[in-house]
């Protein structure tokens, strides 16, 4: 008997995959086939798979091509699998020529021709096509704009930029001279701004009929944000909060961890986030407004916006808050932030539990790494998970899947935008 293998997402099943699965049964009398876990193709780089798992299992076994059928978890799973099966043949598609030669040591290496003329790229990138406008300053907009690349069916309908610093970095045609022409022509926008500007600037997307992705704080007060939502609601449009640690995949799961009880109750959440203004160009005046969205984000994402007593401390500095640090009470735990334009501090956040601790190393918001310590030393662990452009493409896939799927299902939830806002008053009063 003559066992072939292959591996593949699966993703939107097409003919490509099915002549691909035809050809690599002939090859032999038993087929395997490999379906990537989510957590495996998101590591490896591919954040746009529209299907589940199971679902991508299913359209394999709709096949019935498939002798076997188990899931590729991890990097070099190959080698282990060719192994165990005891595998004659691999293959794979010729876009992968070259690959994997190196599986010649265990076993013959196929690569069979590709199927031109469809990919589930091109099937997801006209499942999901939206157009994004870009508003804001020149910095935030390179990296968005860069962003977008990587998502399957955005495509940047042009920048408008807030400072006339660099226009020149940007291709003429994506430059918009003014706000109504970039809206117009796009079906949504991301707005990064002074957070004092941006009432009118989501007022006038939504009114045009245009979703809208903006960075946290939305607004400066609570009555614009009420007001906002209710439009927002009324044309069933997205107004979403941008904040992108909140997408990146290490915060994700330290949070999971940290609401499964790894390290006990939580006590107490200690939070900092600072940086030179001078050093880092696309903060805002405020520190509140550079910082606070993400620092408050982990003690609100776990203890809630319901705390029963709070203490702000600001230095202001030329009407602006240049440090804030502010003290949370809960009914039974504590926390606090510490952000600042104009002081350097240890950018790291702490979560103190009955149990352990986890601990997440400077600079915390870019989440790529965390320890969860115990008290006996050997029970630490170590996690990292590569991020990619800092959360931002993630965001972007979140926003496109809140517009497709009309979920209301917010990662960052109705209360805590809210609560950064009604926060943002009582810091600048
Ligand atoms: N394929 C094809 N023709 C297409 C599209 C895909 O022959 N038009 C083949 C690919 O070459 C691959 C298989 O179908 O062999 C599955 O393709 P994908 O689901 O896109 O997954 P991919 O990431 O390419 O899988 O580690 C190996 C990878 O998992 C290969």
């Amino acid at each position: 008997m003559t066992t072939v293998i292959t591996y593949g997402t699966f993703d939107l099943m097409h003919r490509g995959h099915v002549r691909l699965l035809e050809r690599a049964k002939s090859l032999g009398d038993y087929l395997i086939v490999g379906v990537t876990s989510d957590n495996f193709d998101k590591e490896r780089g591919k954040i746009n798979v529209s299907q589940t798992l199971l679902e991508r299992v299913e359209n394999v076994k709709s096949t019935c091509l498939a002798d076997k059928i188990i899931v590729e978890e991890y990097e070099g799973q190959k080698i282990d699998d060719i192994i165990k099966y005891n595998v004659d043949i691999f293959t794979v598609g010729s876009d992968w020529e070259g690959k994997f030669d190196y599986l010649n040591e265990y076993c013959k290496v196929v690569y069979l021709d590709r199927t031109k003329g469809v990919s589930s790229t091109e099937i997801r990138s006209d499942n999901n096509a939206l157009t994004i406008g870009i508003i804001g300053n020149y910095n935030m907009a390179v990296k968005f704009a860069r962003e977008c690349n990587f998502v399957n069916g955005i495509t940047v309908s042009g920048v408008y930029l807030t400072d006339d610093r660099n226009k020149e970095m940007f291709d003429n045609d994506l430059i918009a001279d003014n706000l109504d022409t970039l809206i117009d022509k796009s079906d949504a926008i991301y707005i990064s701004t002074q957070p004092v500007n941006h009432y009118q600037e989501i007022k006038l997307a939504l009114q045009r009929n245009k979703h809208v992705l903006c960075e946290s704080p939305i607004t400066i007060n609570t009555e614009q944000l009420n007001e906002l939502l209710d439009l927002a609601n009324r044309k069933k449009l997205i107004l979403m909060d941008s904040i992108k640690t909140a997408h990146s995949i290490a915060y994700q799961r330290l949070l999971l961890l940290v609401k499964g009880r790894t390290i006990g109750d939580v006590i107490s959440i200690d939070s900092v986030c600072t940086s030179l203004k001078s050093a880092n160009p696309i903060s805002w005046d405020s520190s509140y407004d550079s910082w606070g969205p993400t620092a408050l984000l982990p003690i609100f994402q776990i203890f809630g916006t319901q705390y029963e007593d709070i203490s702000i401390f600001t230095k202001k500095e030329n009407g602006n808050d240049s440090f804030t640090k502010i003290a949370f009470k809960y009914h039974d735990s504590v926390a606090s932030i510490k952000v600042g334009n104009g002081i350097k501090s240890e950018g790291e956040l702490l979560i103190s539990g009955t149990k352990g601790y986890a601990y997440v190393p400077a600079p915390w918001w870019k989440a790529e790494y965390f320890e969860i310590r115990f008290e006996d030393q050997n029970e630490n662990k170590k996690y990292y998970f590569k991020n990619d452009g800092e959360g931002i493409r993630y965001e972007i896939v979140a926003f496109q899947d809140l517009i497709k799927n009309r979920t209301n299902y917010y990662y960052i939830s109705r209360n805590i935008s809210k609560k950064i806002v009604e926060l943002r008053e009582k810091v600048m009063e």
